[in-house]
């Protein structure tokens, strides 16, 4: 006999995301995250968060910790969010995330962890020095995405198994406690030429705010000067560019450089290689440079022009938060209920 399928989720579709407040937001946040949060604003309803629980897995001044929240906003605002249309919060004003997450640190197996590259990858060799946090994070994540019964979740390709991690938690969840369809099964939304924007001195490895090196990546505030700069010392190859792009595989630095040119212009890859094909570096890196900084330069002049009003960044913000929180408390309300604590 097969075992019947359990009921899907009934609820509406939402979108959730969030980027953390841990340094400088660069070209791979806004092309792998950014833009798709402006554009499905007008299709489906629609929460951003500013992930401030998340950046204390790893140390973060408390004296600066505010103000690097304000700038993702600023972020979000000038790469086109509105408040009107999209909510808009800090993480950390809604307690219902991280009271999730303990109960979803109950559900999840310790097997399933255990496989998270992204933690092997940022641990490192020293994973005894890391925070509890930061091993639990894709548990924080299932439930920031749960807590408002979300549905997609538009994020770089980096973050795909944190998903599948989510989508475990919830059929779990739903099977452990007879509550078939009660929450989600989430879909990532990593399609798009911007998934995976690889480092400027390494293409190999990904595009990353924590990353020492300044010229690995360009980021949302830089001027033209420095874009100019970057894109001038960014790491490519001697050969010209060929005509098609299977032979642009296994030279990754010149693959990435094509695949920033094209996410920026909106343009397929091979739409760019026609245009370059039989040029070298020395003729694309220019084009490559006035494009960024006609699509970045603005971006960063709008970013300015909110930080130098924080109230009305802070205005959005507690406004977001009544909102989120609107959602998710009677989620969590639910939730007590469901596993029977006292205080449900
Ligand atoms: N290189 C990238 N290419 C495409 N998308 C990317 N994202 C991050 N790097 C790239 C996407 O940006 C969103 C926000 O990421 P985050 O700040 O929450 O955490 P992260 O993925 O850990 O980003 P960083 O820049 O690498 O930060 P650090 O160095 O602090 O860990 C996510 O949707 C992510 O997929």
């Amino acid at each position: 006999m097969t075992e019947a399928t359990p009921p899907a989720f009934a609820g509406p579709r939402r979108v959730l995301s969030g980027v953390q407040p841990s340094g400088d937001l660069h070209l791979g946040n806004y092309l792998g995250a950014l833009v798709k949060f402006t554009r499905l604003q007008h299709e489906i309803e629609t929460f951003i968060f500013v992930a401030d629980l998340h950046a204390i897995t790893a140390w973060q001044d408390p004296a600066k910790l505010k103000t690097q929240v304000r700038e993702i906003a600023a972020a979000y605002l000038a790469t086109g969010l509105d408040p009107k249309i999209a909510t808009i919060f800090p993480q950390s004003a809604v307690p219902e995330h991280a009271e999730l997450a303990w109960v979803f640190n109950c559900v999840a197996r310790l097997g399933w962890l255990d496989r998270m590259t992204q933690f092997k990858d940022k641990a490192g060799k020293h994973k005894e020095r890391e925070s509890v946090g930061l091993y639990t994070y894709p548990v924080l994540q299932a439930a920031d995405i749960l807590i408002y019964k979300a549905t997609h979740v538009p994020v770089g390709e980096d973050q795909r198994q944190h998903l599948e991690l989510t989508r475990d938690i919830a059929a779990k969840f739903n099977h452990d406690f007879a509550v078939p369809g009660h929450f989600p099964l989430p879909e990532a939304l990593t399609e798009g030429p911007g998934a995976r924007i690889m480092s400027l001195r390494d293409g190999t490895a990904k595009m990353s705010k924590s990353d020492p090196s300044d010229y690995s990546r360009i980021n949302l505030t830089d001027d033209a000067d420095a874009i100019n700069q970057k894109v001038r010392k960014a790491r490519t190859d001697p050969e010209p560019l060929p005509e098609l792009l299977v032979d642009l595989k296994g030279r990754t630095e010149a693959e990435n450089l094509i695949g920033i040119y094209a996410a920026l212009a909106g343009r397929t890859a091979q739409d760019v290689l026609t245009e370059f094909a039989g040029q070298g570096f020395g003729a694309f890196k220019p084009k490559l440079a006035d494009l960024a900084v006609s699509v970045m330069g603005p971006i960063g002049d709008e970013m300015r022009r909110y930080l130098a009003d924080p109230a009305e960044i802070d205005r959005v913000l507690t406004e977001g938060a009544e909102r989120a929180r609107a959602v998710a408390a009677p989620n969590m309300a639910e939730v007590r209920r469901i596993v029977g604590f006292w205080a449900g």
